[in-house]
């Protein structure tokens, strides 16, 4: 992106200086030193009293949560509210310098230099044409239609990692619907594997020592390690020093998300590649939106990363699910976004208020200034 990208003044929200500026570049230019921090605070500090009053912090956060055009997202009022009193720690009703130094310094970093990473969730040909094609599953989408897509966002996006996830099952896999006579069913299925349909829900019996019982959907045979369904799309981009994570490969376990098997027994190294690489941001794509994305997106923010989900480069089993997993990932703060807009927010001059909130909330738990309400 443009770096020079010229800065349209805002309405109502910004004092009338006579050029719109960002303050927060200056602050990422000088590396984030803390003199620079001062400047910032001093730009909000209208009346030039050595602190905030609420006014000086709300124009703060306008011009924090705003677009690459400087216009604020909207933040509703109660939100303010929340975020005065939290930075506010000895509740004089005023922000100095070092209350907002300690609460804002990490999340203003991460929202205007962002460490981003895209992570390509499971293009592989059984879930485009093989034994789990999409187009053959309840939503009838076409998997395929994601790959030109991907290839955009990789090409016109400056990522600072990618990372590619697989479906790596054996051929015992315990999620596949031809192998529901290899274990025991639980007591407490409501379906037995006799009267088991693919996409059915059975519970099986713990059948080794790791769990009582265990929930499976049961998927037709897919992503058998080392078929050629288990490939990635031929004409999916691959770029050298990515990162590669294997899931599912525990015949007893399945594992859609691409940080943990689905009873969070074990994890992959997908969160240590990424915390390795300083990564802020994690941007996912792929497939399918309601299984394998959704799960990895919601494992990404329980990790503390800014999660946001390209909605254009995903397809799903079920609308019905994907519309589900929608809100409750837009519940914990991952937001659904067009991969239009990922250029502008990977550099972070397109900086989304929703994905802020909880790096602030754990910010302030370990300087120990969390006060639950
Ligand atoms: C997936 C079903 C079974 C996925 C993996 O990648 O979304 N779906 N295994
Ligand atoms: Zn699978």
């Amino acid at each position: 992106m443009n770096e020079k990208i010229k800065l349209e003044k805002t309405g109502s929200s910004m004092p009338s200086t006579p050029d719109i500026y960002d303050p927060f570049d200056s602050l990422r230019r000088k590396n984030f030193s803390d003199e620079e921090y001062e400047n910032c605070f001093r730009y909000f500090d209208f009346q030039k009293q050595g602190f905030w009053t609420r006014e000086d912090f709300c124009r703060f956060l306008n011009a924090l949560f705003s677009n690459e055009k400087r216009k604020p997202y909207p933040i509703l009022s109660e939100q303010i509210d929340q975020y005065f009193h939290e930075t506010d720690f000895n509740q004089d009703k005023k922000i100095d310098f070092n209350e907002f130094l300690q609460a804002w310094k990490k999340p203003i970093k991460c929202a205007v230099r962002p460490v981003s990473a895209l992570v390509i969730v499971d293009v592989q040909n059984d879930f485009i044409s093989g034994s789990l094609a999409l187009h053959s599953c309840p939503a009838n989408h076409e998997g395929e239609e994601v790959v030109p897509i991907i290839n955009q966002v990789i090409r016109n996006v400056n990522f600072d990692v990618i990372a590619y996830t697989y479906d790596w099952h054996p051929s015992n896999h315990i999620s596949f619907y031809e192998n529901r006579h290899l274990r025991k069913i639980s007591s407490k299925s409501r379906v037995s594997a006799a009267a088991a349909r693919v996409h059915d829900k059975v519970i099986f019996a713990g059948s080794s020592n790791l769990t009582d019982t265990i929930e499976q959907i049961l998927w037709p045979a897919h992503c058998v390690q080392n078929t050629p369904g288990a490939d990635l799309h031929r004409d999916l981009i691959r770029i050298q020093n990515a990162v590669h994570v294997y899931k599912g490969t525990n015949p007893e376990l399945d594992s859609y998300s691409a940080f943990w098997d689905n009873m969070k027994l074990s994890k992959t190294s997908l969160d240590d590649q990424l915390k390795e690489r300083f990564v802020t941001d994690v941007y996912v794509v792929g497939l399918a939106t309601d299984v394998c994305v959704a799960s990895t997106a919601t494992h990404a923010v329980e990790n503390n990363y800014r999660t946001v989900l390209i909605e254009d480069a995903c397809r799903g089993v079920s609308e019905h699910a994907i519309e589900v997993k929608r809100i409750e990932l837009n519940q914990i703060g991952c937001i659904f976004v067009h991969s239009d807009v990922v250029p502008a927010m990977v550099t972070g001059e397109d900086r989304r208020p929703e994905i802020a909130r909880a790096i602030f909330v754990e910010n302030l738990k370990t300087i120990g200034r969390h006060r639950p309400r």
